[in-house]
């Protein structure tokens, strides 16, 4: 007998019935995100056909006002999230302060924080482009969410995880039991099991992701692992393949099924690094780790950061925990040496 198909639904369920104390609250967040990332998705492949079918610099077809993709998106993810009744609040990179439920719907006991829509310059070139989001508990008392709700670490997600939009579209999450990934059918407009629990291969591919321009703004110890990678280094005369398209969501996939690095470092322009702790670290660290591999910002575990604020940067290092820890040693090894960072 073939094997049954499993929507992402019947998976969100059978997760939820591992766990008796389940409402059923969890597992509506996650349906309503997997529709958000539907809508979007079939917005993303449209973006190159919208000048054809007759949409102006300001307007669409339907004669409304053109949003840029990524504050539509936003907008997607929030209104299928805001009225369900599970969410205290939400805190999105699109936005700068957190954003409170709508006094006119319920409320409930999980936050949300996502990237609506990230790489998004990539996307008239026609580069895959992705979503991030995670789930935490509020831990306030009151009915609506507040600030300190979003500011949690990374280590106390409940879920978290990323669509890609590329050659197909794919969902990936964990909720700390292993990491799934499902693929869009877009005959069916299903998200079908295609990933069973993910492990990221060790020591896995030897690929390192980096933006190598910014080789001179690095500290020693960056310069010196980058060295390293690319076989300058006499420790390691066989060089890493490079592989960087600028879409974190696209590198970052990539090296979760092949092994490799990811690699944001700080740098003399960025000296915290670019990605945000809260919306692009934190929930790839830890889908990094339920896959066996490793999240750091080169010093420390990024779960283990106390956000305090909102849009805090974090230098980001992802992958084969191998690779991550090397780039650990090469960081503290030149630690104190460094010139610009
Ligand atoms: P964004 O949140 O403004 O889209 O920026 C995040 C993106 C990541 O997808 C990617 O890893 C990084 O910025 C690329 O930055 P750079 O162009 O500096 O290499
Ligand atoms: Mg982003």
């Amino acid at each position: 007998m073939s094997q049954p198909v499993i929507t992402i639904d019947r998976h969100i369920i059978e997760q939820e019935r591992r766990n008796p104390g389940a409402t059923g609250a969890f597992s509506n967040i996650l349906y309503d995100l997997a529709f958000a990332a539907k809508m979007i998705s079939r917005e993303v492949n449209m973006a190159g056909l919208v000048d054809i079918l007759g949409g102006t610099d300001e307007r669409n077809i339907h004669g409304e006002e053109v949003q840029k993709l990524d504050a539509w998106a936003n907008e997607v993810i929030f209104k299928a999230l805001d009225h369900g009744g599970h969410l205290a609040c939400m805190a999105s990179e699109e936005a700068e302060d957190f954003i409170p439920i709508p006094d006119r719907f319920p409320t409930g006991k999980y936050v949300l924080l996502y990237d609506p829509l990230d790489g998004s310059s990539n996307i008239e070139a026609n580069v895959s482009i992705g979503t991030i989001f995670s789930i935490h508990r509020k831990i306030t008392s009151g009915e609506r969410g507040q600030l300190q709700d979003c500011l949690q670490p990374g280590h106390s997600q409940v879920a978290a995880g990323y669509v890609v939009y590329g050659s197909s579209t794919m969902l990936v999450y964990t909720t700390g039991h292993g990491v799934f990934g499902f693929t869009l059918d877009p005959s069916i407009g299903e998200f079908l099991l295609s990933h069973s629990s993910v492990r990221t291969p060790s020591p896995g591919r030897r690929i390192y992701s980096v933006n190598d321009g910014n080789y001179t703004n690095w500290s020693a110890g960056q310069r010196a692992f980058s060295d390293y990678l690319r076989g300058l280094d006499p420790a390691n005369p066989k060089p890493f393949a490079s592989r960087y398209t600028g879409s974190l969501v696209a590198d970052f996939h990539r090296n979760l099924l092949y092994g490799g690095i990811f690699m944001y470092p700080a740098d003399t322009t960025n000296p915290r690094g670019k990605l945000r702790l809260l919306y692009e670290a934190a929930p790839l660290a830890f889908i990094a780790e339920q896959a066996g591999g490793r999240g750091s910002d080169g010093y420390r575990r990024i779960l283990d950061i106390e956000p305090q604020q909102l849009h805090e940067r974090t230098p980001v290092y992802l992958g084969s925990s191998e690779w991550v820890e090397l780039a650990e040693r090469y960081l503290v090894g030149n630690r104190g040496q460094s010139e610009g960072v």
